[in-house]
């Protein structure tokens, strides 16, 4: 078994320095990996491919990272990967990976909430753990899924609930996927039916919009009128937004604008209004899919599709259980 660790920055790459007590030293991949406890059983390759904090990591380096893993499996026997990463954006850049992995090998993105050196630091004990996660035989076909704190959490759903507890990552929609026990890696239920997109060219010009009380239609607008190709708007409760702002996305459409639909709760799914359903039925439904990972969504279906029909397929076919 061979497993890549690939290093992107992050908290899990810091290092306080014992002489100031600062925080502040970066670490690479090797270094990071040099403190887990041996033996291990995997071999590891490690790769840096940055080291910077997670809000610099955008979604060109996620499909770079794709690409490398890719080459990485099919020439140099690597049958697993591990991404160590900010844990800021990391629910981002796992579900987009998510999308765009259609092959079998496990795949899981790690990071800390404390870093090295200080009291209670997690990022080499996540590390561990995802080790074990990749590693087990149950993981093949799971997609790309989430370690932190000894839980596995499923990419569409991983979603950072606290800013700074080291128990951070929750799956508010569906619940976690199972747990590492020490090195046992114990799974709640089967792996889900994955929906895919492969392709290599995103669509980044997909705009996310919460809805908020008395809000007016200037950000549909301004999106328009900066060329938006798609727009996420994130309604309060099933999906509502404003009658005004309804107009303006329906206007959206007819000018060529992929449009959908999210909730801005942390449970349940959106649009899903039965007796208002012709209205809004030119809008695309996201589902289960929160607002930032319906935005990545929507930037793969449009990048692959050309046509509008294809695009809300592609989309829509992962929304309703995220996958
Ligand atoms: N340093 C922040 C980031 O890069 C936070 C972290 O890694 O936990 O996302």
């Amino acid at each position: 078994m061979k497993t890549l660790v690939i290093g992107t920055g992050g908290t899990i790459a810091t290092r306080r320095d014992p002489a100031s007590g600062e925080l502040g030293g970066r670490c690479d991949a090797e270094e990071i990996c040099a403190r887990l406890p041996a033996p291990l059983s995997s071999e590891l390759e490690c790769i840096n491919y940055r080291n910077v904090a997670s809000m610099e990591i955008g979604p060109s380096d996620v499909l770079a990272i794709v690409q490398l893993l890719r080459e990485k499996i099919a020439d140099d026997g690597v049958d697993a990967a591990i991404i160590m990463h900010g844990t800021d954006t990391l629910e981002e850049s796992a579900y987009l990976c998510d999308i765009l992995w259609d092959l079998s090998e496990p795949v899981v993105f790690t990071g800390a909430m404390r870093g090295g050196g200080l009291l209670g630091e997690d990022g080499i004990r996540n590390l561990q753990a995802s080790l074990a996660v990749v590693q087990c035989e149950e993981s093949v076909g799971r997609g790309v899924q989430v370690v932190l704190n000894d839980e596995i959490h499923r990419a569409w759903d991983a979603t950072k609930g606290h800013s700074l507890n080291p128990a951070a990552f929750i799956s508010p929609r569906s619940g976690i996927a199972g747990e590492v026990w020490l090195d046992d890696v114990v799974y709640y239920g089967p792996a889900h039916a994955r929906h895919t997109i492969e392709t290599d060219v995103l669509d980044t010009r997909v705009d996310l919009i919460r809805t908020v009380t008395g809000m007016g239609v200037h950000h549909v607008e301004a999106s328009m009128q900066a060329g938006a190709s798609g727009i996420v708007i994130e309604g309060a409760g099933t999906g509502a937004v404003p009658g005004d702002i309804l107009a303006g996305l329906q206007a959206a459409v007819k000018q060529g604008l992929a449009v959908t639909v999210t909730t801005r709760c942390l449970q349940g799914p959106a649009p899903f209004w039965p007796e208002s359903r012709d209205r809004m039925s030119q809008l695309f439904s996201g589902g289960l899919l929160s607002g930032p990972k319906a935005r990545l969504r929507l930037m793969a279906a449009l990048g692959k599709y050309p046509d509008m029909e294809d695009v809300r397929t592609a989309f829509e076919r992962g929304g309703k259980y995220g996958c």
